[in-house]
């Protein structure tokens, strides 16, 4: 049986891969911090009913991961923790440095020093190309603007690209596009639209603020894009791939695409940081709120991921429409059940 250690098993990519993986035959061991909540619901029964195992470990904290290697003795590494949000990268620089850089070479080196046939998937992102037109693909030139881009670019220079061709390790990079579902992080834009949008349906709320309604951004389905992931360490030798739908959409877009599914279709009224969205009674549901514009902004983002399609046989199959759909359904369902 294969051994696979996730890092980031809590967030929503590593739930989806822990199934993946489980349901493909491997014995799977997840790198958890300690927290007071405890893992996930749906780790808790991957976990009770699948055997998933747990190690407490920590990107800051070298003896974790010499211990964590230890214990699952991977085949394979998936580094997917990291410091995801790229807003608050701007507010925290250091701890972004601290995780996505230093942290993802502690976890490289340290699986690559416990065995060297490690296998290691490194979670780069669509953000290190920042200002380079689109298309972006592998061959696109890296422009980051914020600290997240720029740890995460460090990383694949140095741990992904710098010891592939120094050591001959088998480590890839995902240059992944942006990819949401249900269990996105509430604040990440699509799932704050989402949850807001239901919540105001439902009188919970009385408006969504937002920052930059014009970004673009190519947004797919987690669950496919970790499958992605797996299929990149099966090949022979290792290379880095771009995952994308080849779609974009710009915010507002999104909040379009949500208030109709959710039966509330928005009036665009106004310009800048006045404009607002209002519902059929002409009562503001959406505004800008400066305090979300970000001092430097990735504004136009489109994966080409024709190389996956080529080499790996992924392409994406759910579209943006019905992405959004399962995100508001999702949302307003849970909103629903946990009021009864
Ligand atoms: P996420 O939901 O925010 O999950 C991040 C994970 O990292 C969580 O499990 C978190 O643990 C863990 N983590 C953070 N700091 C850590 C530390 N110091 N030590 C150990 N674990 C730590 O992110 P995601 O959306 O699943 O993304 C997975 C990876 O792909 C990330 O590296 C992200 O940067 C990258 N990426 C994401 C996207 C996207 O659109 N989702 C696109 C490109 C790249 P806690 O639960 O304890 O906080
Ligand atoms: O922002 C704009 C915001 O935070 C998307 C991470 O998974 O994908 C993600 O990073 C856009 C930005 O994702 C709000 O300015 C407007 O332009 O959902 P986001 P992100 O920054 O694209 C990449 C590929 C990753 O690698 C990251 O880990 O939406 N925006 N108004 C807003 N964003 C947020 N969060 N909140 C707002 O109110």
């Amino acid at each position: 049986m294969k051994r696979a250690l996730i890092t980031g098993v809590t967030g929503q990519d590593g739930s989806y891969l822990a199934e993946v993986l489980l349901d493909r035959g491997y014995d799977v061991y997840g790198l958890v911090r300690r927290t007071s909540g405890g893992p996930s619901d749906i780790l808790e029964q991957l976990h009770r009913t699948r055997g998933l195992h747990f190690i407490y470990g920590d990107l800051h904290d070298v003896a974790s991961l010499r211990r964590a290697m230890e214990i699952a003795k991977p085949d394979e590494v998936y580094n997917l923790a990291s410091q995801s949000h790229v807003g608050v990268s701007f507010e925290v620089p250091e701890d972004a440095w601290e995780v996505n850089y230093l942290g993802a070479g502690r976890v490289i080196t340290e699986a690559l020093k416990a065995n060297k046939a490690t296998r290691i998937y490194q979670a780069s992102s669509s953000e290190m190309f920042g200002t380079t037109p689109p298309p972006q693909n592998e061959l696109s030139a890296f422009a980051p603007v914020s600290p997240y881009a720029q740890a995460k670019l460090r990383a694949h220079k140095e741990y992904v690209v710098g010891y592939r061709e120094d050591k001959g390790a088998y480590v890839c990079s995902g240059i992944l596009f942006n990819h949401e579902s249900p269990r996105r992080g509430k604040h990440f834009v699509t799932r704050k639209i989402t949850l807001s949008l239901a919540k105001i349906k439902l009188g919970l709320q009385e408006r969504l603020e937002l920052g930059n309604l014009n970004v673009k951004r190519d947004w797919g389905y987690a669950k496919e894009y970790v499958v992605a992931m797996h299929t990149m360490l099966e090949r022979d030798s290792a290379e880095d791939f771009v995952i994308a739908t080849g779609v974009q959409h710009s915010v507002r877009e999104f909040v379009d695409a949500a208030a109709s599914v959710l039966g509330m279709p928005v009036l665009w009224e106004g310009s800048g940081v006045d404009e607002v969205g209002k519902n059929k009674k002409g009562e503001v549901i959406v505004s800008v709120n400066p305090k979300f514009f970000r001092s430097r902004e990735v504004s136009d983002l489109v994966g080409d991921a024709s190389k996956a399609k080529r080499i790996l046989g992924w392409e994406p199959s759910v579209s943006f429409s019905e992405l959004v759909s399962m995100m508001a359904k999702a949302d307003y369902d849970e909103l629903v059940r946990s009021a009864q």
